[in-house]
C-alpha cells in the first residue's frame, strides 16, 4: 500500500478537523437511516479517542457516529479518489453520499475505501459509524467473564472489563486522507537489502493496477553512490535489484536513509510516481545472538503505550517526538509496539533518528477458547497481513512480534501460532519472528519463533518486595531458557510500579527507590547473560487502563516518566546505566 502523498500524480488532504458526532446507546442508528446523515451531533476532534474529550462517555465504547461534509479539491476531477483511514478503534462502517463504502475490523491499522463512484464534486456527506465494544470474539478481546482464562474476572474485576492492561480507548484515532491517484497507477512498493562483501543490494519489487505495460524506472538517491535501473512490468508486477558500492549502511547510530525515486513510464511518459526512504541493513538471528548488518546487536528501551490525556490514543505529533528526546536523553536505542501497532508516522522518526522496533499486532489477552477462536485466528491473520504490508520497508522494524502473553497453556495455541508464524515469513523472508509471553518453558512457540521474548515481574507480582529472593530464581530461570531454547533472549516486560513522589528507605514497593533498584538490580543481571540480546524497561510512562484495584486511580505507574512526562527516580538511574560514561 502506497501511502497518501502529494506529488505531480498524485494528491491527498487530511479532513482533520471538528467533524460532528453521536453516541448512539440504544443501537438505533441504523434503523434510524443515519447512514446518509444525522441530528443532533456535537463537534468532535479528529483525529483523538473520544473517551476523554466529553464529560458523559469515558467509558461508552460504542456504537458512536461521526459525520463531516467536503468538497473535491482541484485537480481531484476525473482521477481515482479514495478515502484512507490511518487507525479507527475498532469496527469501521462508512458511508459516501449514503452509498455504503464498507466495513473493516480492528483498530490500529489503515484501511482503504475507494470512492471514484460515490464521490461529486461538491457537498459530499461522509458518515462512518464506530463500534468500539469489547466482545470475547474479537481481537484483542473482552468480556471475557467467567472463562478460566479470564485474568481479570479471576484476579481483579475491572471496568470497562477489557482482556488487557490498558484504556480501551475508541474512535477515529488516526488522520483520515482523502487522495486522488491517477487510473493504472502505482499500488505498492517493496524493499529489501542484502550484503554481500563491500556492497549492498537493494531489492525493489513494484505492483502497479491494471495489466497494461510499461516501465518501472528507480533512480536510488543520497551518499556516496547513487544506482538507477530501468525495468518492464510483466502482469502487473516489475521488480530490479540495485547495486551500491561502498553504502552507507543504516545502524542505531549511523542512521542513513536514501531516497529511492519510483516512476511508472508508459508510453515514454512518467504516468505516476513516489518516493521511499530506504535504510541500507540486514537484521538475523544466529544461535544465541542478533545480528545488526552482521554485527552483534543490543536492545536497550521500553515497552510503550500511545497513551496521553484528552487525546487519549489519538495521533500527536509533538507527544512523539517528545518521546522520542526522552528515549534519546536516556540513551535507549529500541522499543517495542506495545500491544498494538503505533503510528506509521512514530516509524518514520524510529528509522530517521536510529531506534530498533519490535513490531507487534494487536493480538494482546488473546486466549483459545474454543467458541469464537475461528474469527479471532483469522483477525490475528488480517492484522498480520496489514502491518507487514504497512511497515516492512522500515529499516527500524527488525522483528515482527504475533502476539502479547497469549494465555497459550491451550492445545488449541501451538498449531494458531505456527501458522502465524509461517504467514510473517512468507510475507516478508527478511526478518526474524517472535511472540512475548510469561509463560516461560511453557511456551510452546518459543520452540519454533527466532527470538524468545519474556515478560518477567519477579520481586512485584511474585517475590514481591523481596529482590534478594526474586534475582537467584529469575537468574536461574533465564539459563535454563537458553539451555532449552539455545536462542537469543530479550526480556521484553519488566519494571515495578512507582507512585511519583512516594519515597521509601529502605526501598518498599510503590516507592520510587524500589522501582529504580528493580530495575537496576534486572539489568545487571542481564550483563551476566551473553544470551540475553535486550532489555526492555515496562513502560517508558505511566498509562490510563481500566479501573480496579490493582490500578490506583485506573492507571498503570510502570512509567519510568509520568504520564506527563516527567521523570521518575528510575529515568535518571537508567540514564547512568545506558549512557557510556565519559
Ligand atoms: C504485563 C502485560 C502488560 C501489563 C503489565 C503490568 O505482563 O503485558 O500489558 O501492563 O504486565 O504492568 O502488569
Amino acid at each position: 500500500m502506497l501511502r497518501p502523498c502529494n506529488n505531480h500524480f498524485r494528491q491527498a488532504i487530511e479532513l482533520a478537523d471538528f467533524w460532528d458526532f453521536r453516541f448512539d446507546p440504544d443501537d438505533t442508528g441504523s434503523v434510524s437511516g443515519w447512514q446518509a446523515g444525522f441530528p443532533s451531533g456535537r463537534p468532535i476532534a479528529v483525529p483523538a479517542s473520544w473517551n476523554d474529550q466529553f464529560e458523559d462517555g469515558r467509558d461508552f465504547l460504542g456504537p458512536a457516529w461521526y459525520q463531516t461534509d467536503f468538497d473535491l479539491p482541484w485537480g481531484f476531477a476525473g482521477k481515482g479518489l479514495f478515502l484512507q483511514f490511518d487507525s479507527v478503534n475498532y469496527l469501521a462502517e462508512a458511508w459516501l453520499n449514503g452509498r455504503s463504502l464498507g466495513i473493516h475490523e480492528g483498530g490500529h491499522l489503515p484501511f482503504v475505501f475507494d470512492i471514484t463512484e460515490a464521490a461529486r464534486p461538491e457537498q459530499n456527506h461522509l458518515v462512518l459509524r464506530v463500534d468500539g465494544r469489547l466482545a470475547f470474539d474479537r481481537v484483542p478481546p473482552g468480556n471475557v467473564a467467567g472463562s478460566p482464562d479470564d485474568f481479570f474476572a479471576t484476579h481483579a474485576a475491572n471496568f470497562p472489563p477489557a482482556q488487557f492492561d490498558f484504556f480501551p480507548y475508541c474512535g477515529i484515532q488516526r488522520p483520515v486522507w482523502l487522495e486522488a491517484l491517477p487510473q493504472d497507477g502505482l499500488r505498492d512498493v517493496i524493499v529489501w537489502t542484502e550484503l554481500a562483501g563491500t556492497h549492498a543490494r537493494l531489492h525493489v519489487k513494484v505492483e502497479r493496477n491494471g495489466s497494461a505495460s510499461g516501465k518501472l524506472h528507480c533512480n536510488l538517491i543520497g551518499h556516496a553512490q547513487p544506482g538507477m535501473a530501468e525495468v518492464a512490468f510483466s502482469d502487473g508486477s516489475a521488480e530490479m535489484t540495485i547495486d551500491v558500492a561502498e553504502p552507507a549502511l543504516w545502524t542505531p547510530e549511523t542512521p542513513n536513509l536514501y531516497d529511492l525515486s519510483v516512476e511508472l513510464v508508459q508510453d515514454g511518459q512518467v504516468t505516476d510516481a513516489c518516493r521511499q526512504k530506504v535504510g541500507l541493513r540486514t537484521i538475523a538471528v544466529e544461535g544465541d545472538r542478533m545480528l545488526l548488518n552482521g554485527q552483534p546487536v543490543y536492545l536497550r528501551g521500553f515497552g510503550r503505550h500511545e497513551d496521553f490525556p484528552v487525546v487519549g490514543r489519538g495521533y500527536l505529533p509533538a507527544l512523539i517526538v517528545k518521546d522520542y528526546a526522552l528515549m534519546h536523553w536516556i540513551g535507549a536505542n529500541s522499543f517495542r509496539t506495545s500491544h498494538y501497532p503505533y503510528s506509521e508516522q512514530m516509524l518514520d522518526l524510529a528509522d530517521q533518528l536510529g531506534f530498533l522496533v519490535i513490531d507487534e499486532i494487536p493480538a494482546v489477552g488473546l486466549y483459545f477458547r474454543e467458541d469464537g477462536l475461528a474469527k479471532r485466528t483469522a483477525l490475528c491473520r488480517q492484522y498480520l497481513h496489514e502491518l507487514v504490508q504497512r511497515d516492512r520497508n522500515h529499516p527500524s522494524v527488525i522483528m515482527w512480534s504475533l502476539a502479547n502473553e497469549p494465555h497459550s497453556n491451550s492445545p488449541h495455541a501451538r498449531p494458531i501460532f505456527e501458522q502465524l508464524y509461517r504467514d510473517a515469513k512468507q510475507l516478508d523472508p527478511s526478518r526474524p519472528v517472535t511472540l512475548v509471553s510469561y509463560l516461560g518453558a511453557a511456551e510452546e512457540a518459543f520452540s519454533f519463533c527466532d527470538v524468545v521474548c519474556l515478560n518477567r515481574y519477579l520481586g512485584w507480582y511474585t517475590q514481591s518486595g523481596n529482590l534478594d529472593e526474586a534475582l537467584p530464581l529469575f537468574s536461574a530461570e533465564l539459563d535454563a531458557l537458553h539451555g532449552m531454547f539455545g536462542k537469543p533472549i530479550i526480556l521484553t516486560e519488566f519494571g515495578a510500579d512507582a507512585l511519583p513522589g512516594m519515597h521509601a528507605q529502605p526501598p518498599e514497593m510503590f516507592s520510587e527507590e524500589y522501582q529504580a533498584d528493580l530495575i537496576e538490580r534486572y539489568i545487571k543481571l542481564f550483563k551476566e547473560k551473553s544470551y540475553v540480546a535486550g532489555e526492555h524497561v515496562w513502560n517508558l510512562c505511566d498509562f490510563k487502563t481500566s479501573q480496579g484495584v490493582i490500578r490506583v486511580g485506573a492507571m498503570n505507574y510502570k512509567g519510568v516518566f509520568t504520564r506527563d512526562r516527567r521523570p521518575k527516580l528510575a529515568a535518571w538511574r537508567l540514564r547512568d546505566l545506558w549512557h557510556p560514561k565519559n
